[in-house]
């Protein structure tokens, strides 16, 4: 006994050591248990994620869905990925928060409580799609640097919030504006507080869109910490890395925006199409704006046994940034033939849409069922990897299962 408690004591010295703290109570601790800021943190819990999300990167926290968790109709939170550039905010007090509006083409800078913009200007809700740029990034050869995203990092969630076109028009907009800039609390990874982490942003006419909030709830209610509590810019369609979490500032530029991660390979392509492994020259990259057409089998999991003689049927959802998704189709033999199948009409514009499919096999065996859509423009999903590029971004090829009938 006495032996114990000396070896529990000298632990509890090194735990409060590491902690930088006093435990109070130590001694009372259960012996084995571990002090909570000395576990590794337990992002399910943390994030209240589901648990058979993946963990792509712990500093920051990077968590990716996978196909089949993604089969709601509007993704909820414990299924939703979650990406950061930096460290999450703490201790956000949303009695005291402000969003400022300012930058070169506002015509005065203005600072709004969280209370005022509520109260001021009409509230909306849409269904928004938010994929980020790097979803797809693993298939890359030459490998690209990053999260290395299969086909999790896209989700579909019910936002609620003011029109940022109208608290811009309420701030004034001088003529020359080109871009907006958001600005937000997330501390770099080095937690120098002179550095942002990300300060991206959209131009004006992305900026005007009827549907890009300033957004203070997420499937009707307060928006989870991680996603961006307690205002979240939300630009559906577009790289997710537009949607700036934890806004509190708001810059009307008269130039293309150009915070952090909005030069260089950051967010942005080669201007013109390059051979794998190509060093691009930042003059010639450009930035990616609207994001490509793409589709996710979401029903069956991939591996899923059926038995002879039954119908599958499959289900998922498809998205084209900008665009609406006019076709699906789906193949159970490499994409030699497509079958074509219905796919609904978006709840509103940029929201994914739900295509379902009732899939006949000819004898039994292992096959492959891939998805393409194709958009209003006339353009499919490619069956592999499109466009190589130094970052790794836009990969759209078709999703596909496998399924075994026995
Ligand atoms: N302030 C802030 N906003 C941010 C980011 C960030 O790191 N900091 N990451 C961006 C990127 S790259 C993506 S893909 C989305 C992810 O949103 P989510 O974590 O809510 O899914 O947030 C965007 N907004
Ligand atoms: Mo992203």
């Amino acid at each position: 006994m006495k032996r114990r408690n000396f070896v529990q004591r000298t632990l509890l010295g090194t735990f409060a050591t590491a902690l930088g703290t006093e435990l109070v109570f130590g001694t009372h601790m259960p012996e084995g248990y571990t002090p909570i800021g000395l576990q590794e943190p337990d992002p399910f819990t943390l994030f209240k994620k589901d648990s058979r999300m993946t963990v792509l990167n712990k500093k920051p926290w990077n968590i990716e869905a996978k196909a089949h968790l993604l089969d709601d109709r509007v993704t909820p939170n414990n299924c939703m990925f979650l990406r950061n550039n930096g460290l999450i905010p703490e201790n956000i007090d949303a009695d005291t928060w402000t969003l400022t509006i300012d930058g070169e083409a506002a015509k005065q800078q203005k600072t709004y409580s969280l209370s005022d913009l509520k109260a001021k200007f009409q509230h909306y809700t849409y269904q928004l799609t938010l994929e980020c740029g790097g979803n797809g990034r693993s298939e890359f050869d030459p490998p690209a640097k990053g999260n290395q995203w299969t086909v999790g990092a896209v989700s579909c969630a019910n936002w609620t919030g003011v029109r940022l076109r109208d608290v811009l028009a309420d701030a004034g907009i001088k003529d020359d504006a080109v871009y907006v800039g958001y600005h937000a609390t997330d501390q770099h990874l080095s937690r120098d507080p002179e550095k942002e982490p990300i300060s991206r942003g959209a131009p004006m006419k992305k900026a005007l869109q009827d549907e890009t909030l300033l957004a203070f709830k997420m499937n009707d209610a307060p928006i989870p910490l991680a996603h961006g509590f307690p205002l979240r810019l939300v630009a559906g369609g577009w790289p997710a890395s537009v949607s700036g979490k934890w806004i509190n500032r708001i810059s009307i530029r008269n130039i293309v925006h150009d915070g952090p991660k909005m030069t260089g390979t950051a967010y942005r392509v080669p201007c013109e199409p390059v051979a794998p492994g190509t060093k691009v020259k930042d003059e010639d990259m450009c930035i990616i704006e609207s994001m490509p057409v793409k589709s996710l089998i979401t029903y069956p999991q991939s591996g899923a046994t059926i038995k002879e003689g039954k119908k599958l049927t499959i289900r998922g959802h498809a998205w084209a940034g900008e665009l609406a998704v006019a076709k699906m189709e789906y193949s159970i033999d490499f994409g030699a033939t497509w079958i074509r199948c219905p796919v609904e009409k978006p709840f509103n514009r940029l929201a994914w849409q739900h295509f379902k499919a009732s899939v006949a096999f000819p004898k039994n065996g292992y096959y492959e069922i891939w998805a393409r859509a194709t958009d209003s423009q006339g353009t499919a999903q490619p069956m592999v990897l499109p466009g190589w590029n130094p970052k790794g971004y836009l990969n759209n090829a078709c999703h596909r299962i496998a399924v075994k009938i026995v």
